[in-house]
């Protein structure tokens, strides 16, 4: 549905918040990348979108990285947050706010939070034994320690016997709820939630039945955390910590708004359980309290797979590691458009793992953006340019048929499809639909011949109907694809004399058959360079 100009809906859609242990990489900018992609689509439709994202630095590993370096965690954490503010800045996100969990805005309301919770009892202090994995900072359950023979499911290492005196939250109490919500599309006390893709739903649901209380707190403090309210022996789990950071960042008045829409988290697997399932009970929680009736549940929880690199896991040691060095190859090499293009259609947003390989990437590449919008763009420009002196022609009709093609009803079934697409978060078919349009255009090209109708004066009419169809179609299909490649949309645009200002939110109305102007002027464009093929495989540019 196009929105309502005078009442625009909210859109609120975060990514992770990352830790500042080290640099970014691939993975943290494939997840603000493609919620970047969904918020510019938003924004263009017209909505009112507020995108997160943030780094997490509470975490005993920035203690140890700083302590290798003769640093304060404090100084390691502003380093590389930093690094992720300047990362994401070069590559042109559009974050609304970058929240690090070491700011007073955010400690200030984790407290009054916390605070609300014991006095409800949803977090009480009681006794914890269980089995601990350093590297992820969590407890695992007996039976998943069992299972993987008491070793990190995650890295491998030996998991650690560990006894604390503890706050709890109370999960266990919220099971039914957690379930009834996750089991049915229906709102449960004024809610709704959903996790998506509906295998990742399935684990949470499975692993939900038997959850038990989970302990959100820490004692031997390293200074480094956010005390106890009133028991300042205790550290906040930093778990807890980091997912308040979706509810602090927007608990100010203007931003409240935002909330209330219902957030879309956009997560990868690892972290399923803390969002599927210890969030969503902290907020039912939470909105018991007085003063938290609004705080309603995540529209959605969107958890993608992982990377991995040249058909491995990513690791240093086997020098298949997409760190930031590389992707500044493939982005001085390919362009920026090119990578966030690459991210957005060949990622991981299903169930399985990518493969992020230089042949392959380069194979996107030449098939959709140099062979057909690159291709396509400078094929239409260069007929106009010939035959019709750089001026669209005028069509006549431009809703004629000819061999069969109906463009108005085409561009109208793919702009829907493709929105819908956007929409439900599925990028792969908002992107296929796109570059499918452009297809068609060449398709219906190749079927009219206008290179040879141009030899006959007295096919004018024809000519000038084929290429203004082609030239819309292709306008059209560039509306849809600037939220992936938007520099380079920008470029097609200013080439064809295309005033469209994104920030508008006019993608609807635009989107119309007919917008294109005959005698508007189109000049040349080569928008994506032909290039070699990649010569090693783990090499973007040799
Ligand atoms: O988990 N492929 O932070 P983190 C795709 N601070 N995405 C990947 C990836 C890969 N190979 N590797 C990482 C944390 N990611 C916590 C989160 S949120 C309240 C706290 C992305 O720095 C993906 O989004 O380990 C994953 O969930 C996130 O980075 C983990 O980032």
């Amino acid at each position: 549905m196009p929105p309502d100009a005078d009442h625009p809906e909210q859109i609120y859609v975060t990514t992770p918040i990352y830790y500042v242990n080290d640099r970014p990489h691939i993975g943290h900018i494939y997840t603000t990348t493609v919620c970047d992609v969904f918020a510019r689509y938003h924004r263009f439709s017209g909505r009112d979108v507020f995108f997160l994202t943030g780094t997490d630095e509470h975490a005993a590993k920035v203690v140890d990285a700083a302590a290798e370096r003769g640093l304060t965690p404090q100084q390691w954490a502003d380093r590389n947050a930093g690094e992720f503010r300047d990362t994401f800045q070069r590559l042109r996100l559009s974050h609304d706010d970058f929240i690090r969990t070491s700011e007073t805005r955010h400690i200030q309301r984790v407290q009054q939070y916390v605070k609300a919770l014991l006095e409800s009892g949803d977090v009480y202090l009681g006794d914890y034994e269980g089995w601990y994995d350093a590297g992820q900072e969590e407890y695992v359950p007996e039976n998943k320690a069992k299972q993987y023979e008491f070793k990190s499911p995650i890295n491998g290492k030996p998991l650690v016997r560990k006894t604390e005196k503890n706050y709890f939250f109370k999960l266990s109490a919220y099971r039914e709820q957690l379930l009834a919500l996750l089991e049915s599309s229906e709102t449960v006390d004024g809610c709704t939630f959903d996790v998506r893709p509906a295998a990742r739903r399935n684990e949470v649901i499975q692993r939900i039945k038997d959850a038990e209380d989970v302990p959100i707190s820490r004692t031997g403090s390293t200074g480094w955390g956010i005390p106890v309210p009133g028991d300042e022996a205790h550290t906040i789990y930093v778990w807890i910590d980091a997912l308040f950071n979706y509810l602090t960042t927007v608990d100010i008045d203007d931003r409240r708004k935002y909330w209330k829409s219902g957030p879309v988290h956009v997560i990868a697997k690892d972290i399923l359980w803390f969002h599927a399932a210890i969030w969503p009970a902290v907020l039912l929680a939470l909105r018991k309290c007085n003063g938290y009736e609004w705080v309603n549940l995540p529209k959605l929880v969107y958890s993608h797979s992982f990377w991995i690199s040249e058909g491995q896991k990513m690791s240093k040691s086997l020098g298949n590691f997409i760190d930031l060095e590389k992707i500044d190859e493939y982005v001085e090499r390919y362009s920026l458009d090119a990578l966030r293009f690459f991210l957005s259609a060949e990622g991981p947003l299903g169930p399985t793992d990518s493969d992020f390989s230089a042949a392959q990437f380069h194979e996107c590449y030449n098939t959709n953006l140099v062979n057909t919008l690159g291709n396509c763009a400078s094929r239409v420009a260069a007929m106009i340019g010939k035959y019709f002196d750089g001026k669209v022609p005028d069509p006549g009709n431009s809703k004629r048929e000819l061999d069969g093609y109906v463009w108005p009803q085409t561009t109208g079934d793919i702009v829907s499809s493709c929105c819908a697409a956007y929409d439900a978060f599925d990028l792969y078919n908002a992107i296929d639909g796109a570059i499918g349009l452009i297809r068609i255009v060449d398709g219906f090209i190749n079927a009219t011949e206008p290179f040879k109708l141009a030899k006959d004066e007295s096919k004018r009419d024809e000519l000038s109907l084929i290429l203004y169809q082609c030239a819309e179609a292709l306008r059209i299909a560039s509306l849809l694809l600037w939220p992936v490649c938007p520099d380079k949309i920008a470029e097609l645009w200013r080439a064809y004399s295309l005033d469209i200002n994104p920030a508008a939110g006019t993608l609807h109305e635009l989107a119309q058959w007919g917008g294109l102007k005959p005698g508007t002027a189109i000049k040349k464009i080569a928008l994506f360079p032909r290039l070699d093929a990649p010569e090693r495989s783990t090499a973007a540019a040799t």
